[in-house]
């Protein structure tokens, strides 16, 4: 049976897509940029400064280190303003009932989130204490589709990452599941998220129980 499941945080547990949206459309706006809603979806799961060069990228203009770094700042004070309003109500469905579950058949959990927010927005939907270990984003070095960030959580909880289940909605966080050897489960759509074991469309669908053990 599989011992550990090491979740995601935006687009598995919370939706944080479309604050990260707003705050990078508002920098963007600023500096003569536009992004729409299907650029963003090419933003999903990677790193900031990862989301920011690729938003330059639709501009000629070259920016220095300074630059890049004064641009990130801003958007992350105004993604700071709209997720300060988070409360348990923004927990995607299922996702509590997912987290007690797995406690109570005795599977530890891992959060392995890109963002250096996730703590504050853990706290904000009062679930910090349903994880056994959170990997903190400022000591990972390389972002998804590496597989640090889930080998890390893997280490921690001690466990062999062949015994890991692996929860994401990213196409880069499942590749990142997948090279650290682990069964990967899909949040989302089956013709994206191809590179699953499995596709689901909420946590309401979690294999639980008898379904997880009965997971390969
Ligand atoms: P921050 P995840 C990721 O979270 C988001 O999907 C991605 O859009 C964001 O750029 C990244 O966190 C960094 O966030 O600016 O707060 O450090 O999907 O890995 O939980
Ligand atoms: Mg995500």
């Amino acid at each position: 049976m599989r011992k550990a499941v090491i979740f995601d945080l935006d687009g598995v547990i919370t939706d944080t897509a479309r604050y990260h949206f707003l705050a990078w459309k508002h920098m963007a706006n600023q500096i003569g940029i536009d992004i729409d809603e299907k650029f963003n979806e090419t933003l999903k799961g990677v790193d900031r400064m990862g989301s920011l060069e690729r938003i330059l990228a639709l501009s000629k203009k070259h920016y220095s280190d300074n630059e890049k770094h004064a641009l990130a700042d801003q958007k992350n004070e105004y993604y700071k303003e709209l997720i300060k309003g988070m409360t348990a109500k923004d927990l995607l469905p299922g996702a509590a009932s997912a987290l007690k579950s797995l406690k109570e058949m005795g599977v530890k959990t891992g959060l392995a989130s890109v963002s250096k927010n996730a703590g504050t927005i853990l706290d904000r939907l009062g679930i910090s204490h349903c994880f056994d270990y959170v990997v903190d984003a400022n000591l990972i070095s390389k972002g998804k589709p590496d597989p640090e960030i889930f080998l890390t959580a893997a280490k921690e909880l001690d466990t062999d990452p062949k015994d890991c289940v692996g929860v994401e909605d990213a196409v880069v966080g499942i590749q990142a599941i997948k090279s650290a050897g682990m069964y990967a489960i899909g949040v989302g759509d089956k013709s994206v998220l191809n590179q699953a074991d499995r596709v689901i469309p909420d946590l309401n669908s979690m294999p639980l129980g008898e379904a997880f053990k009965a997971i390969p």
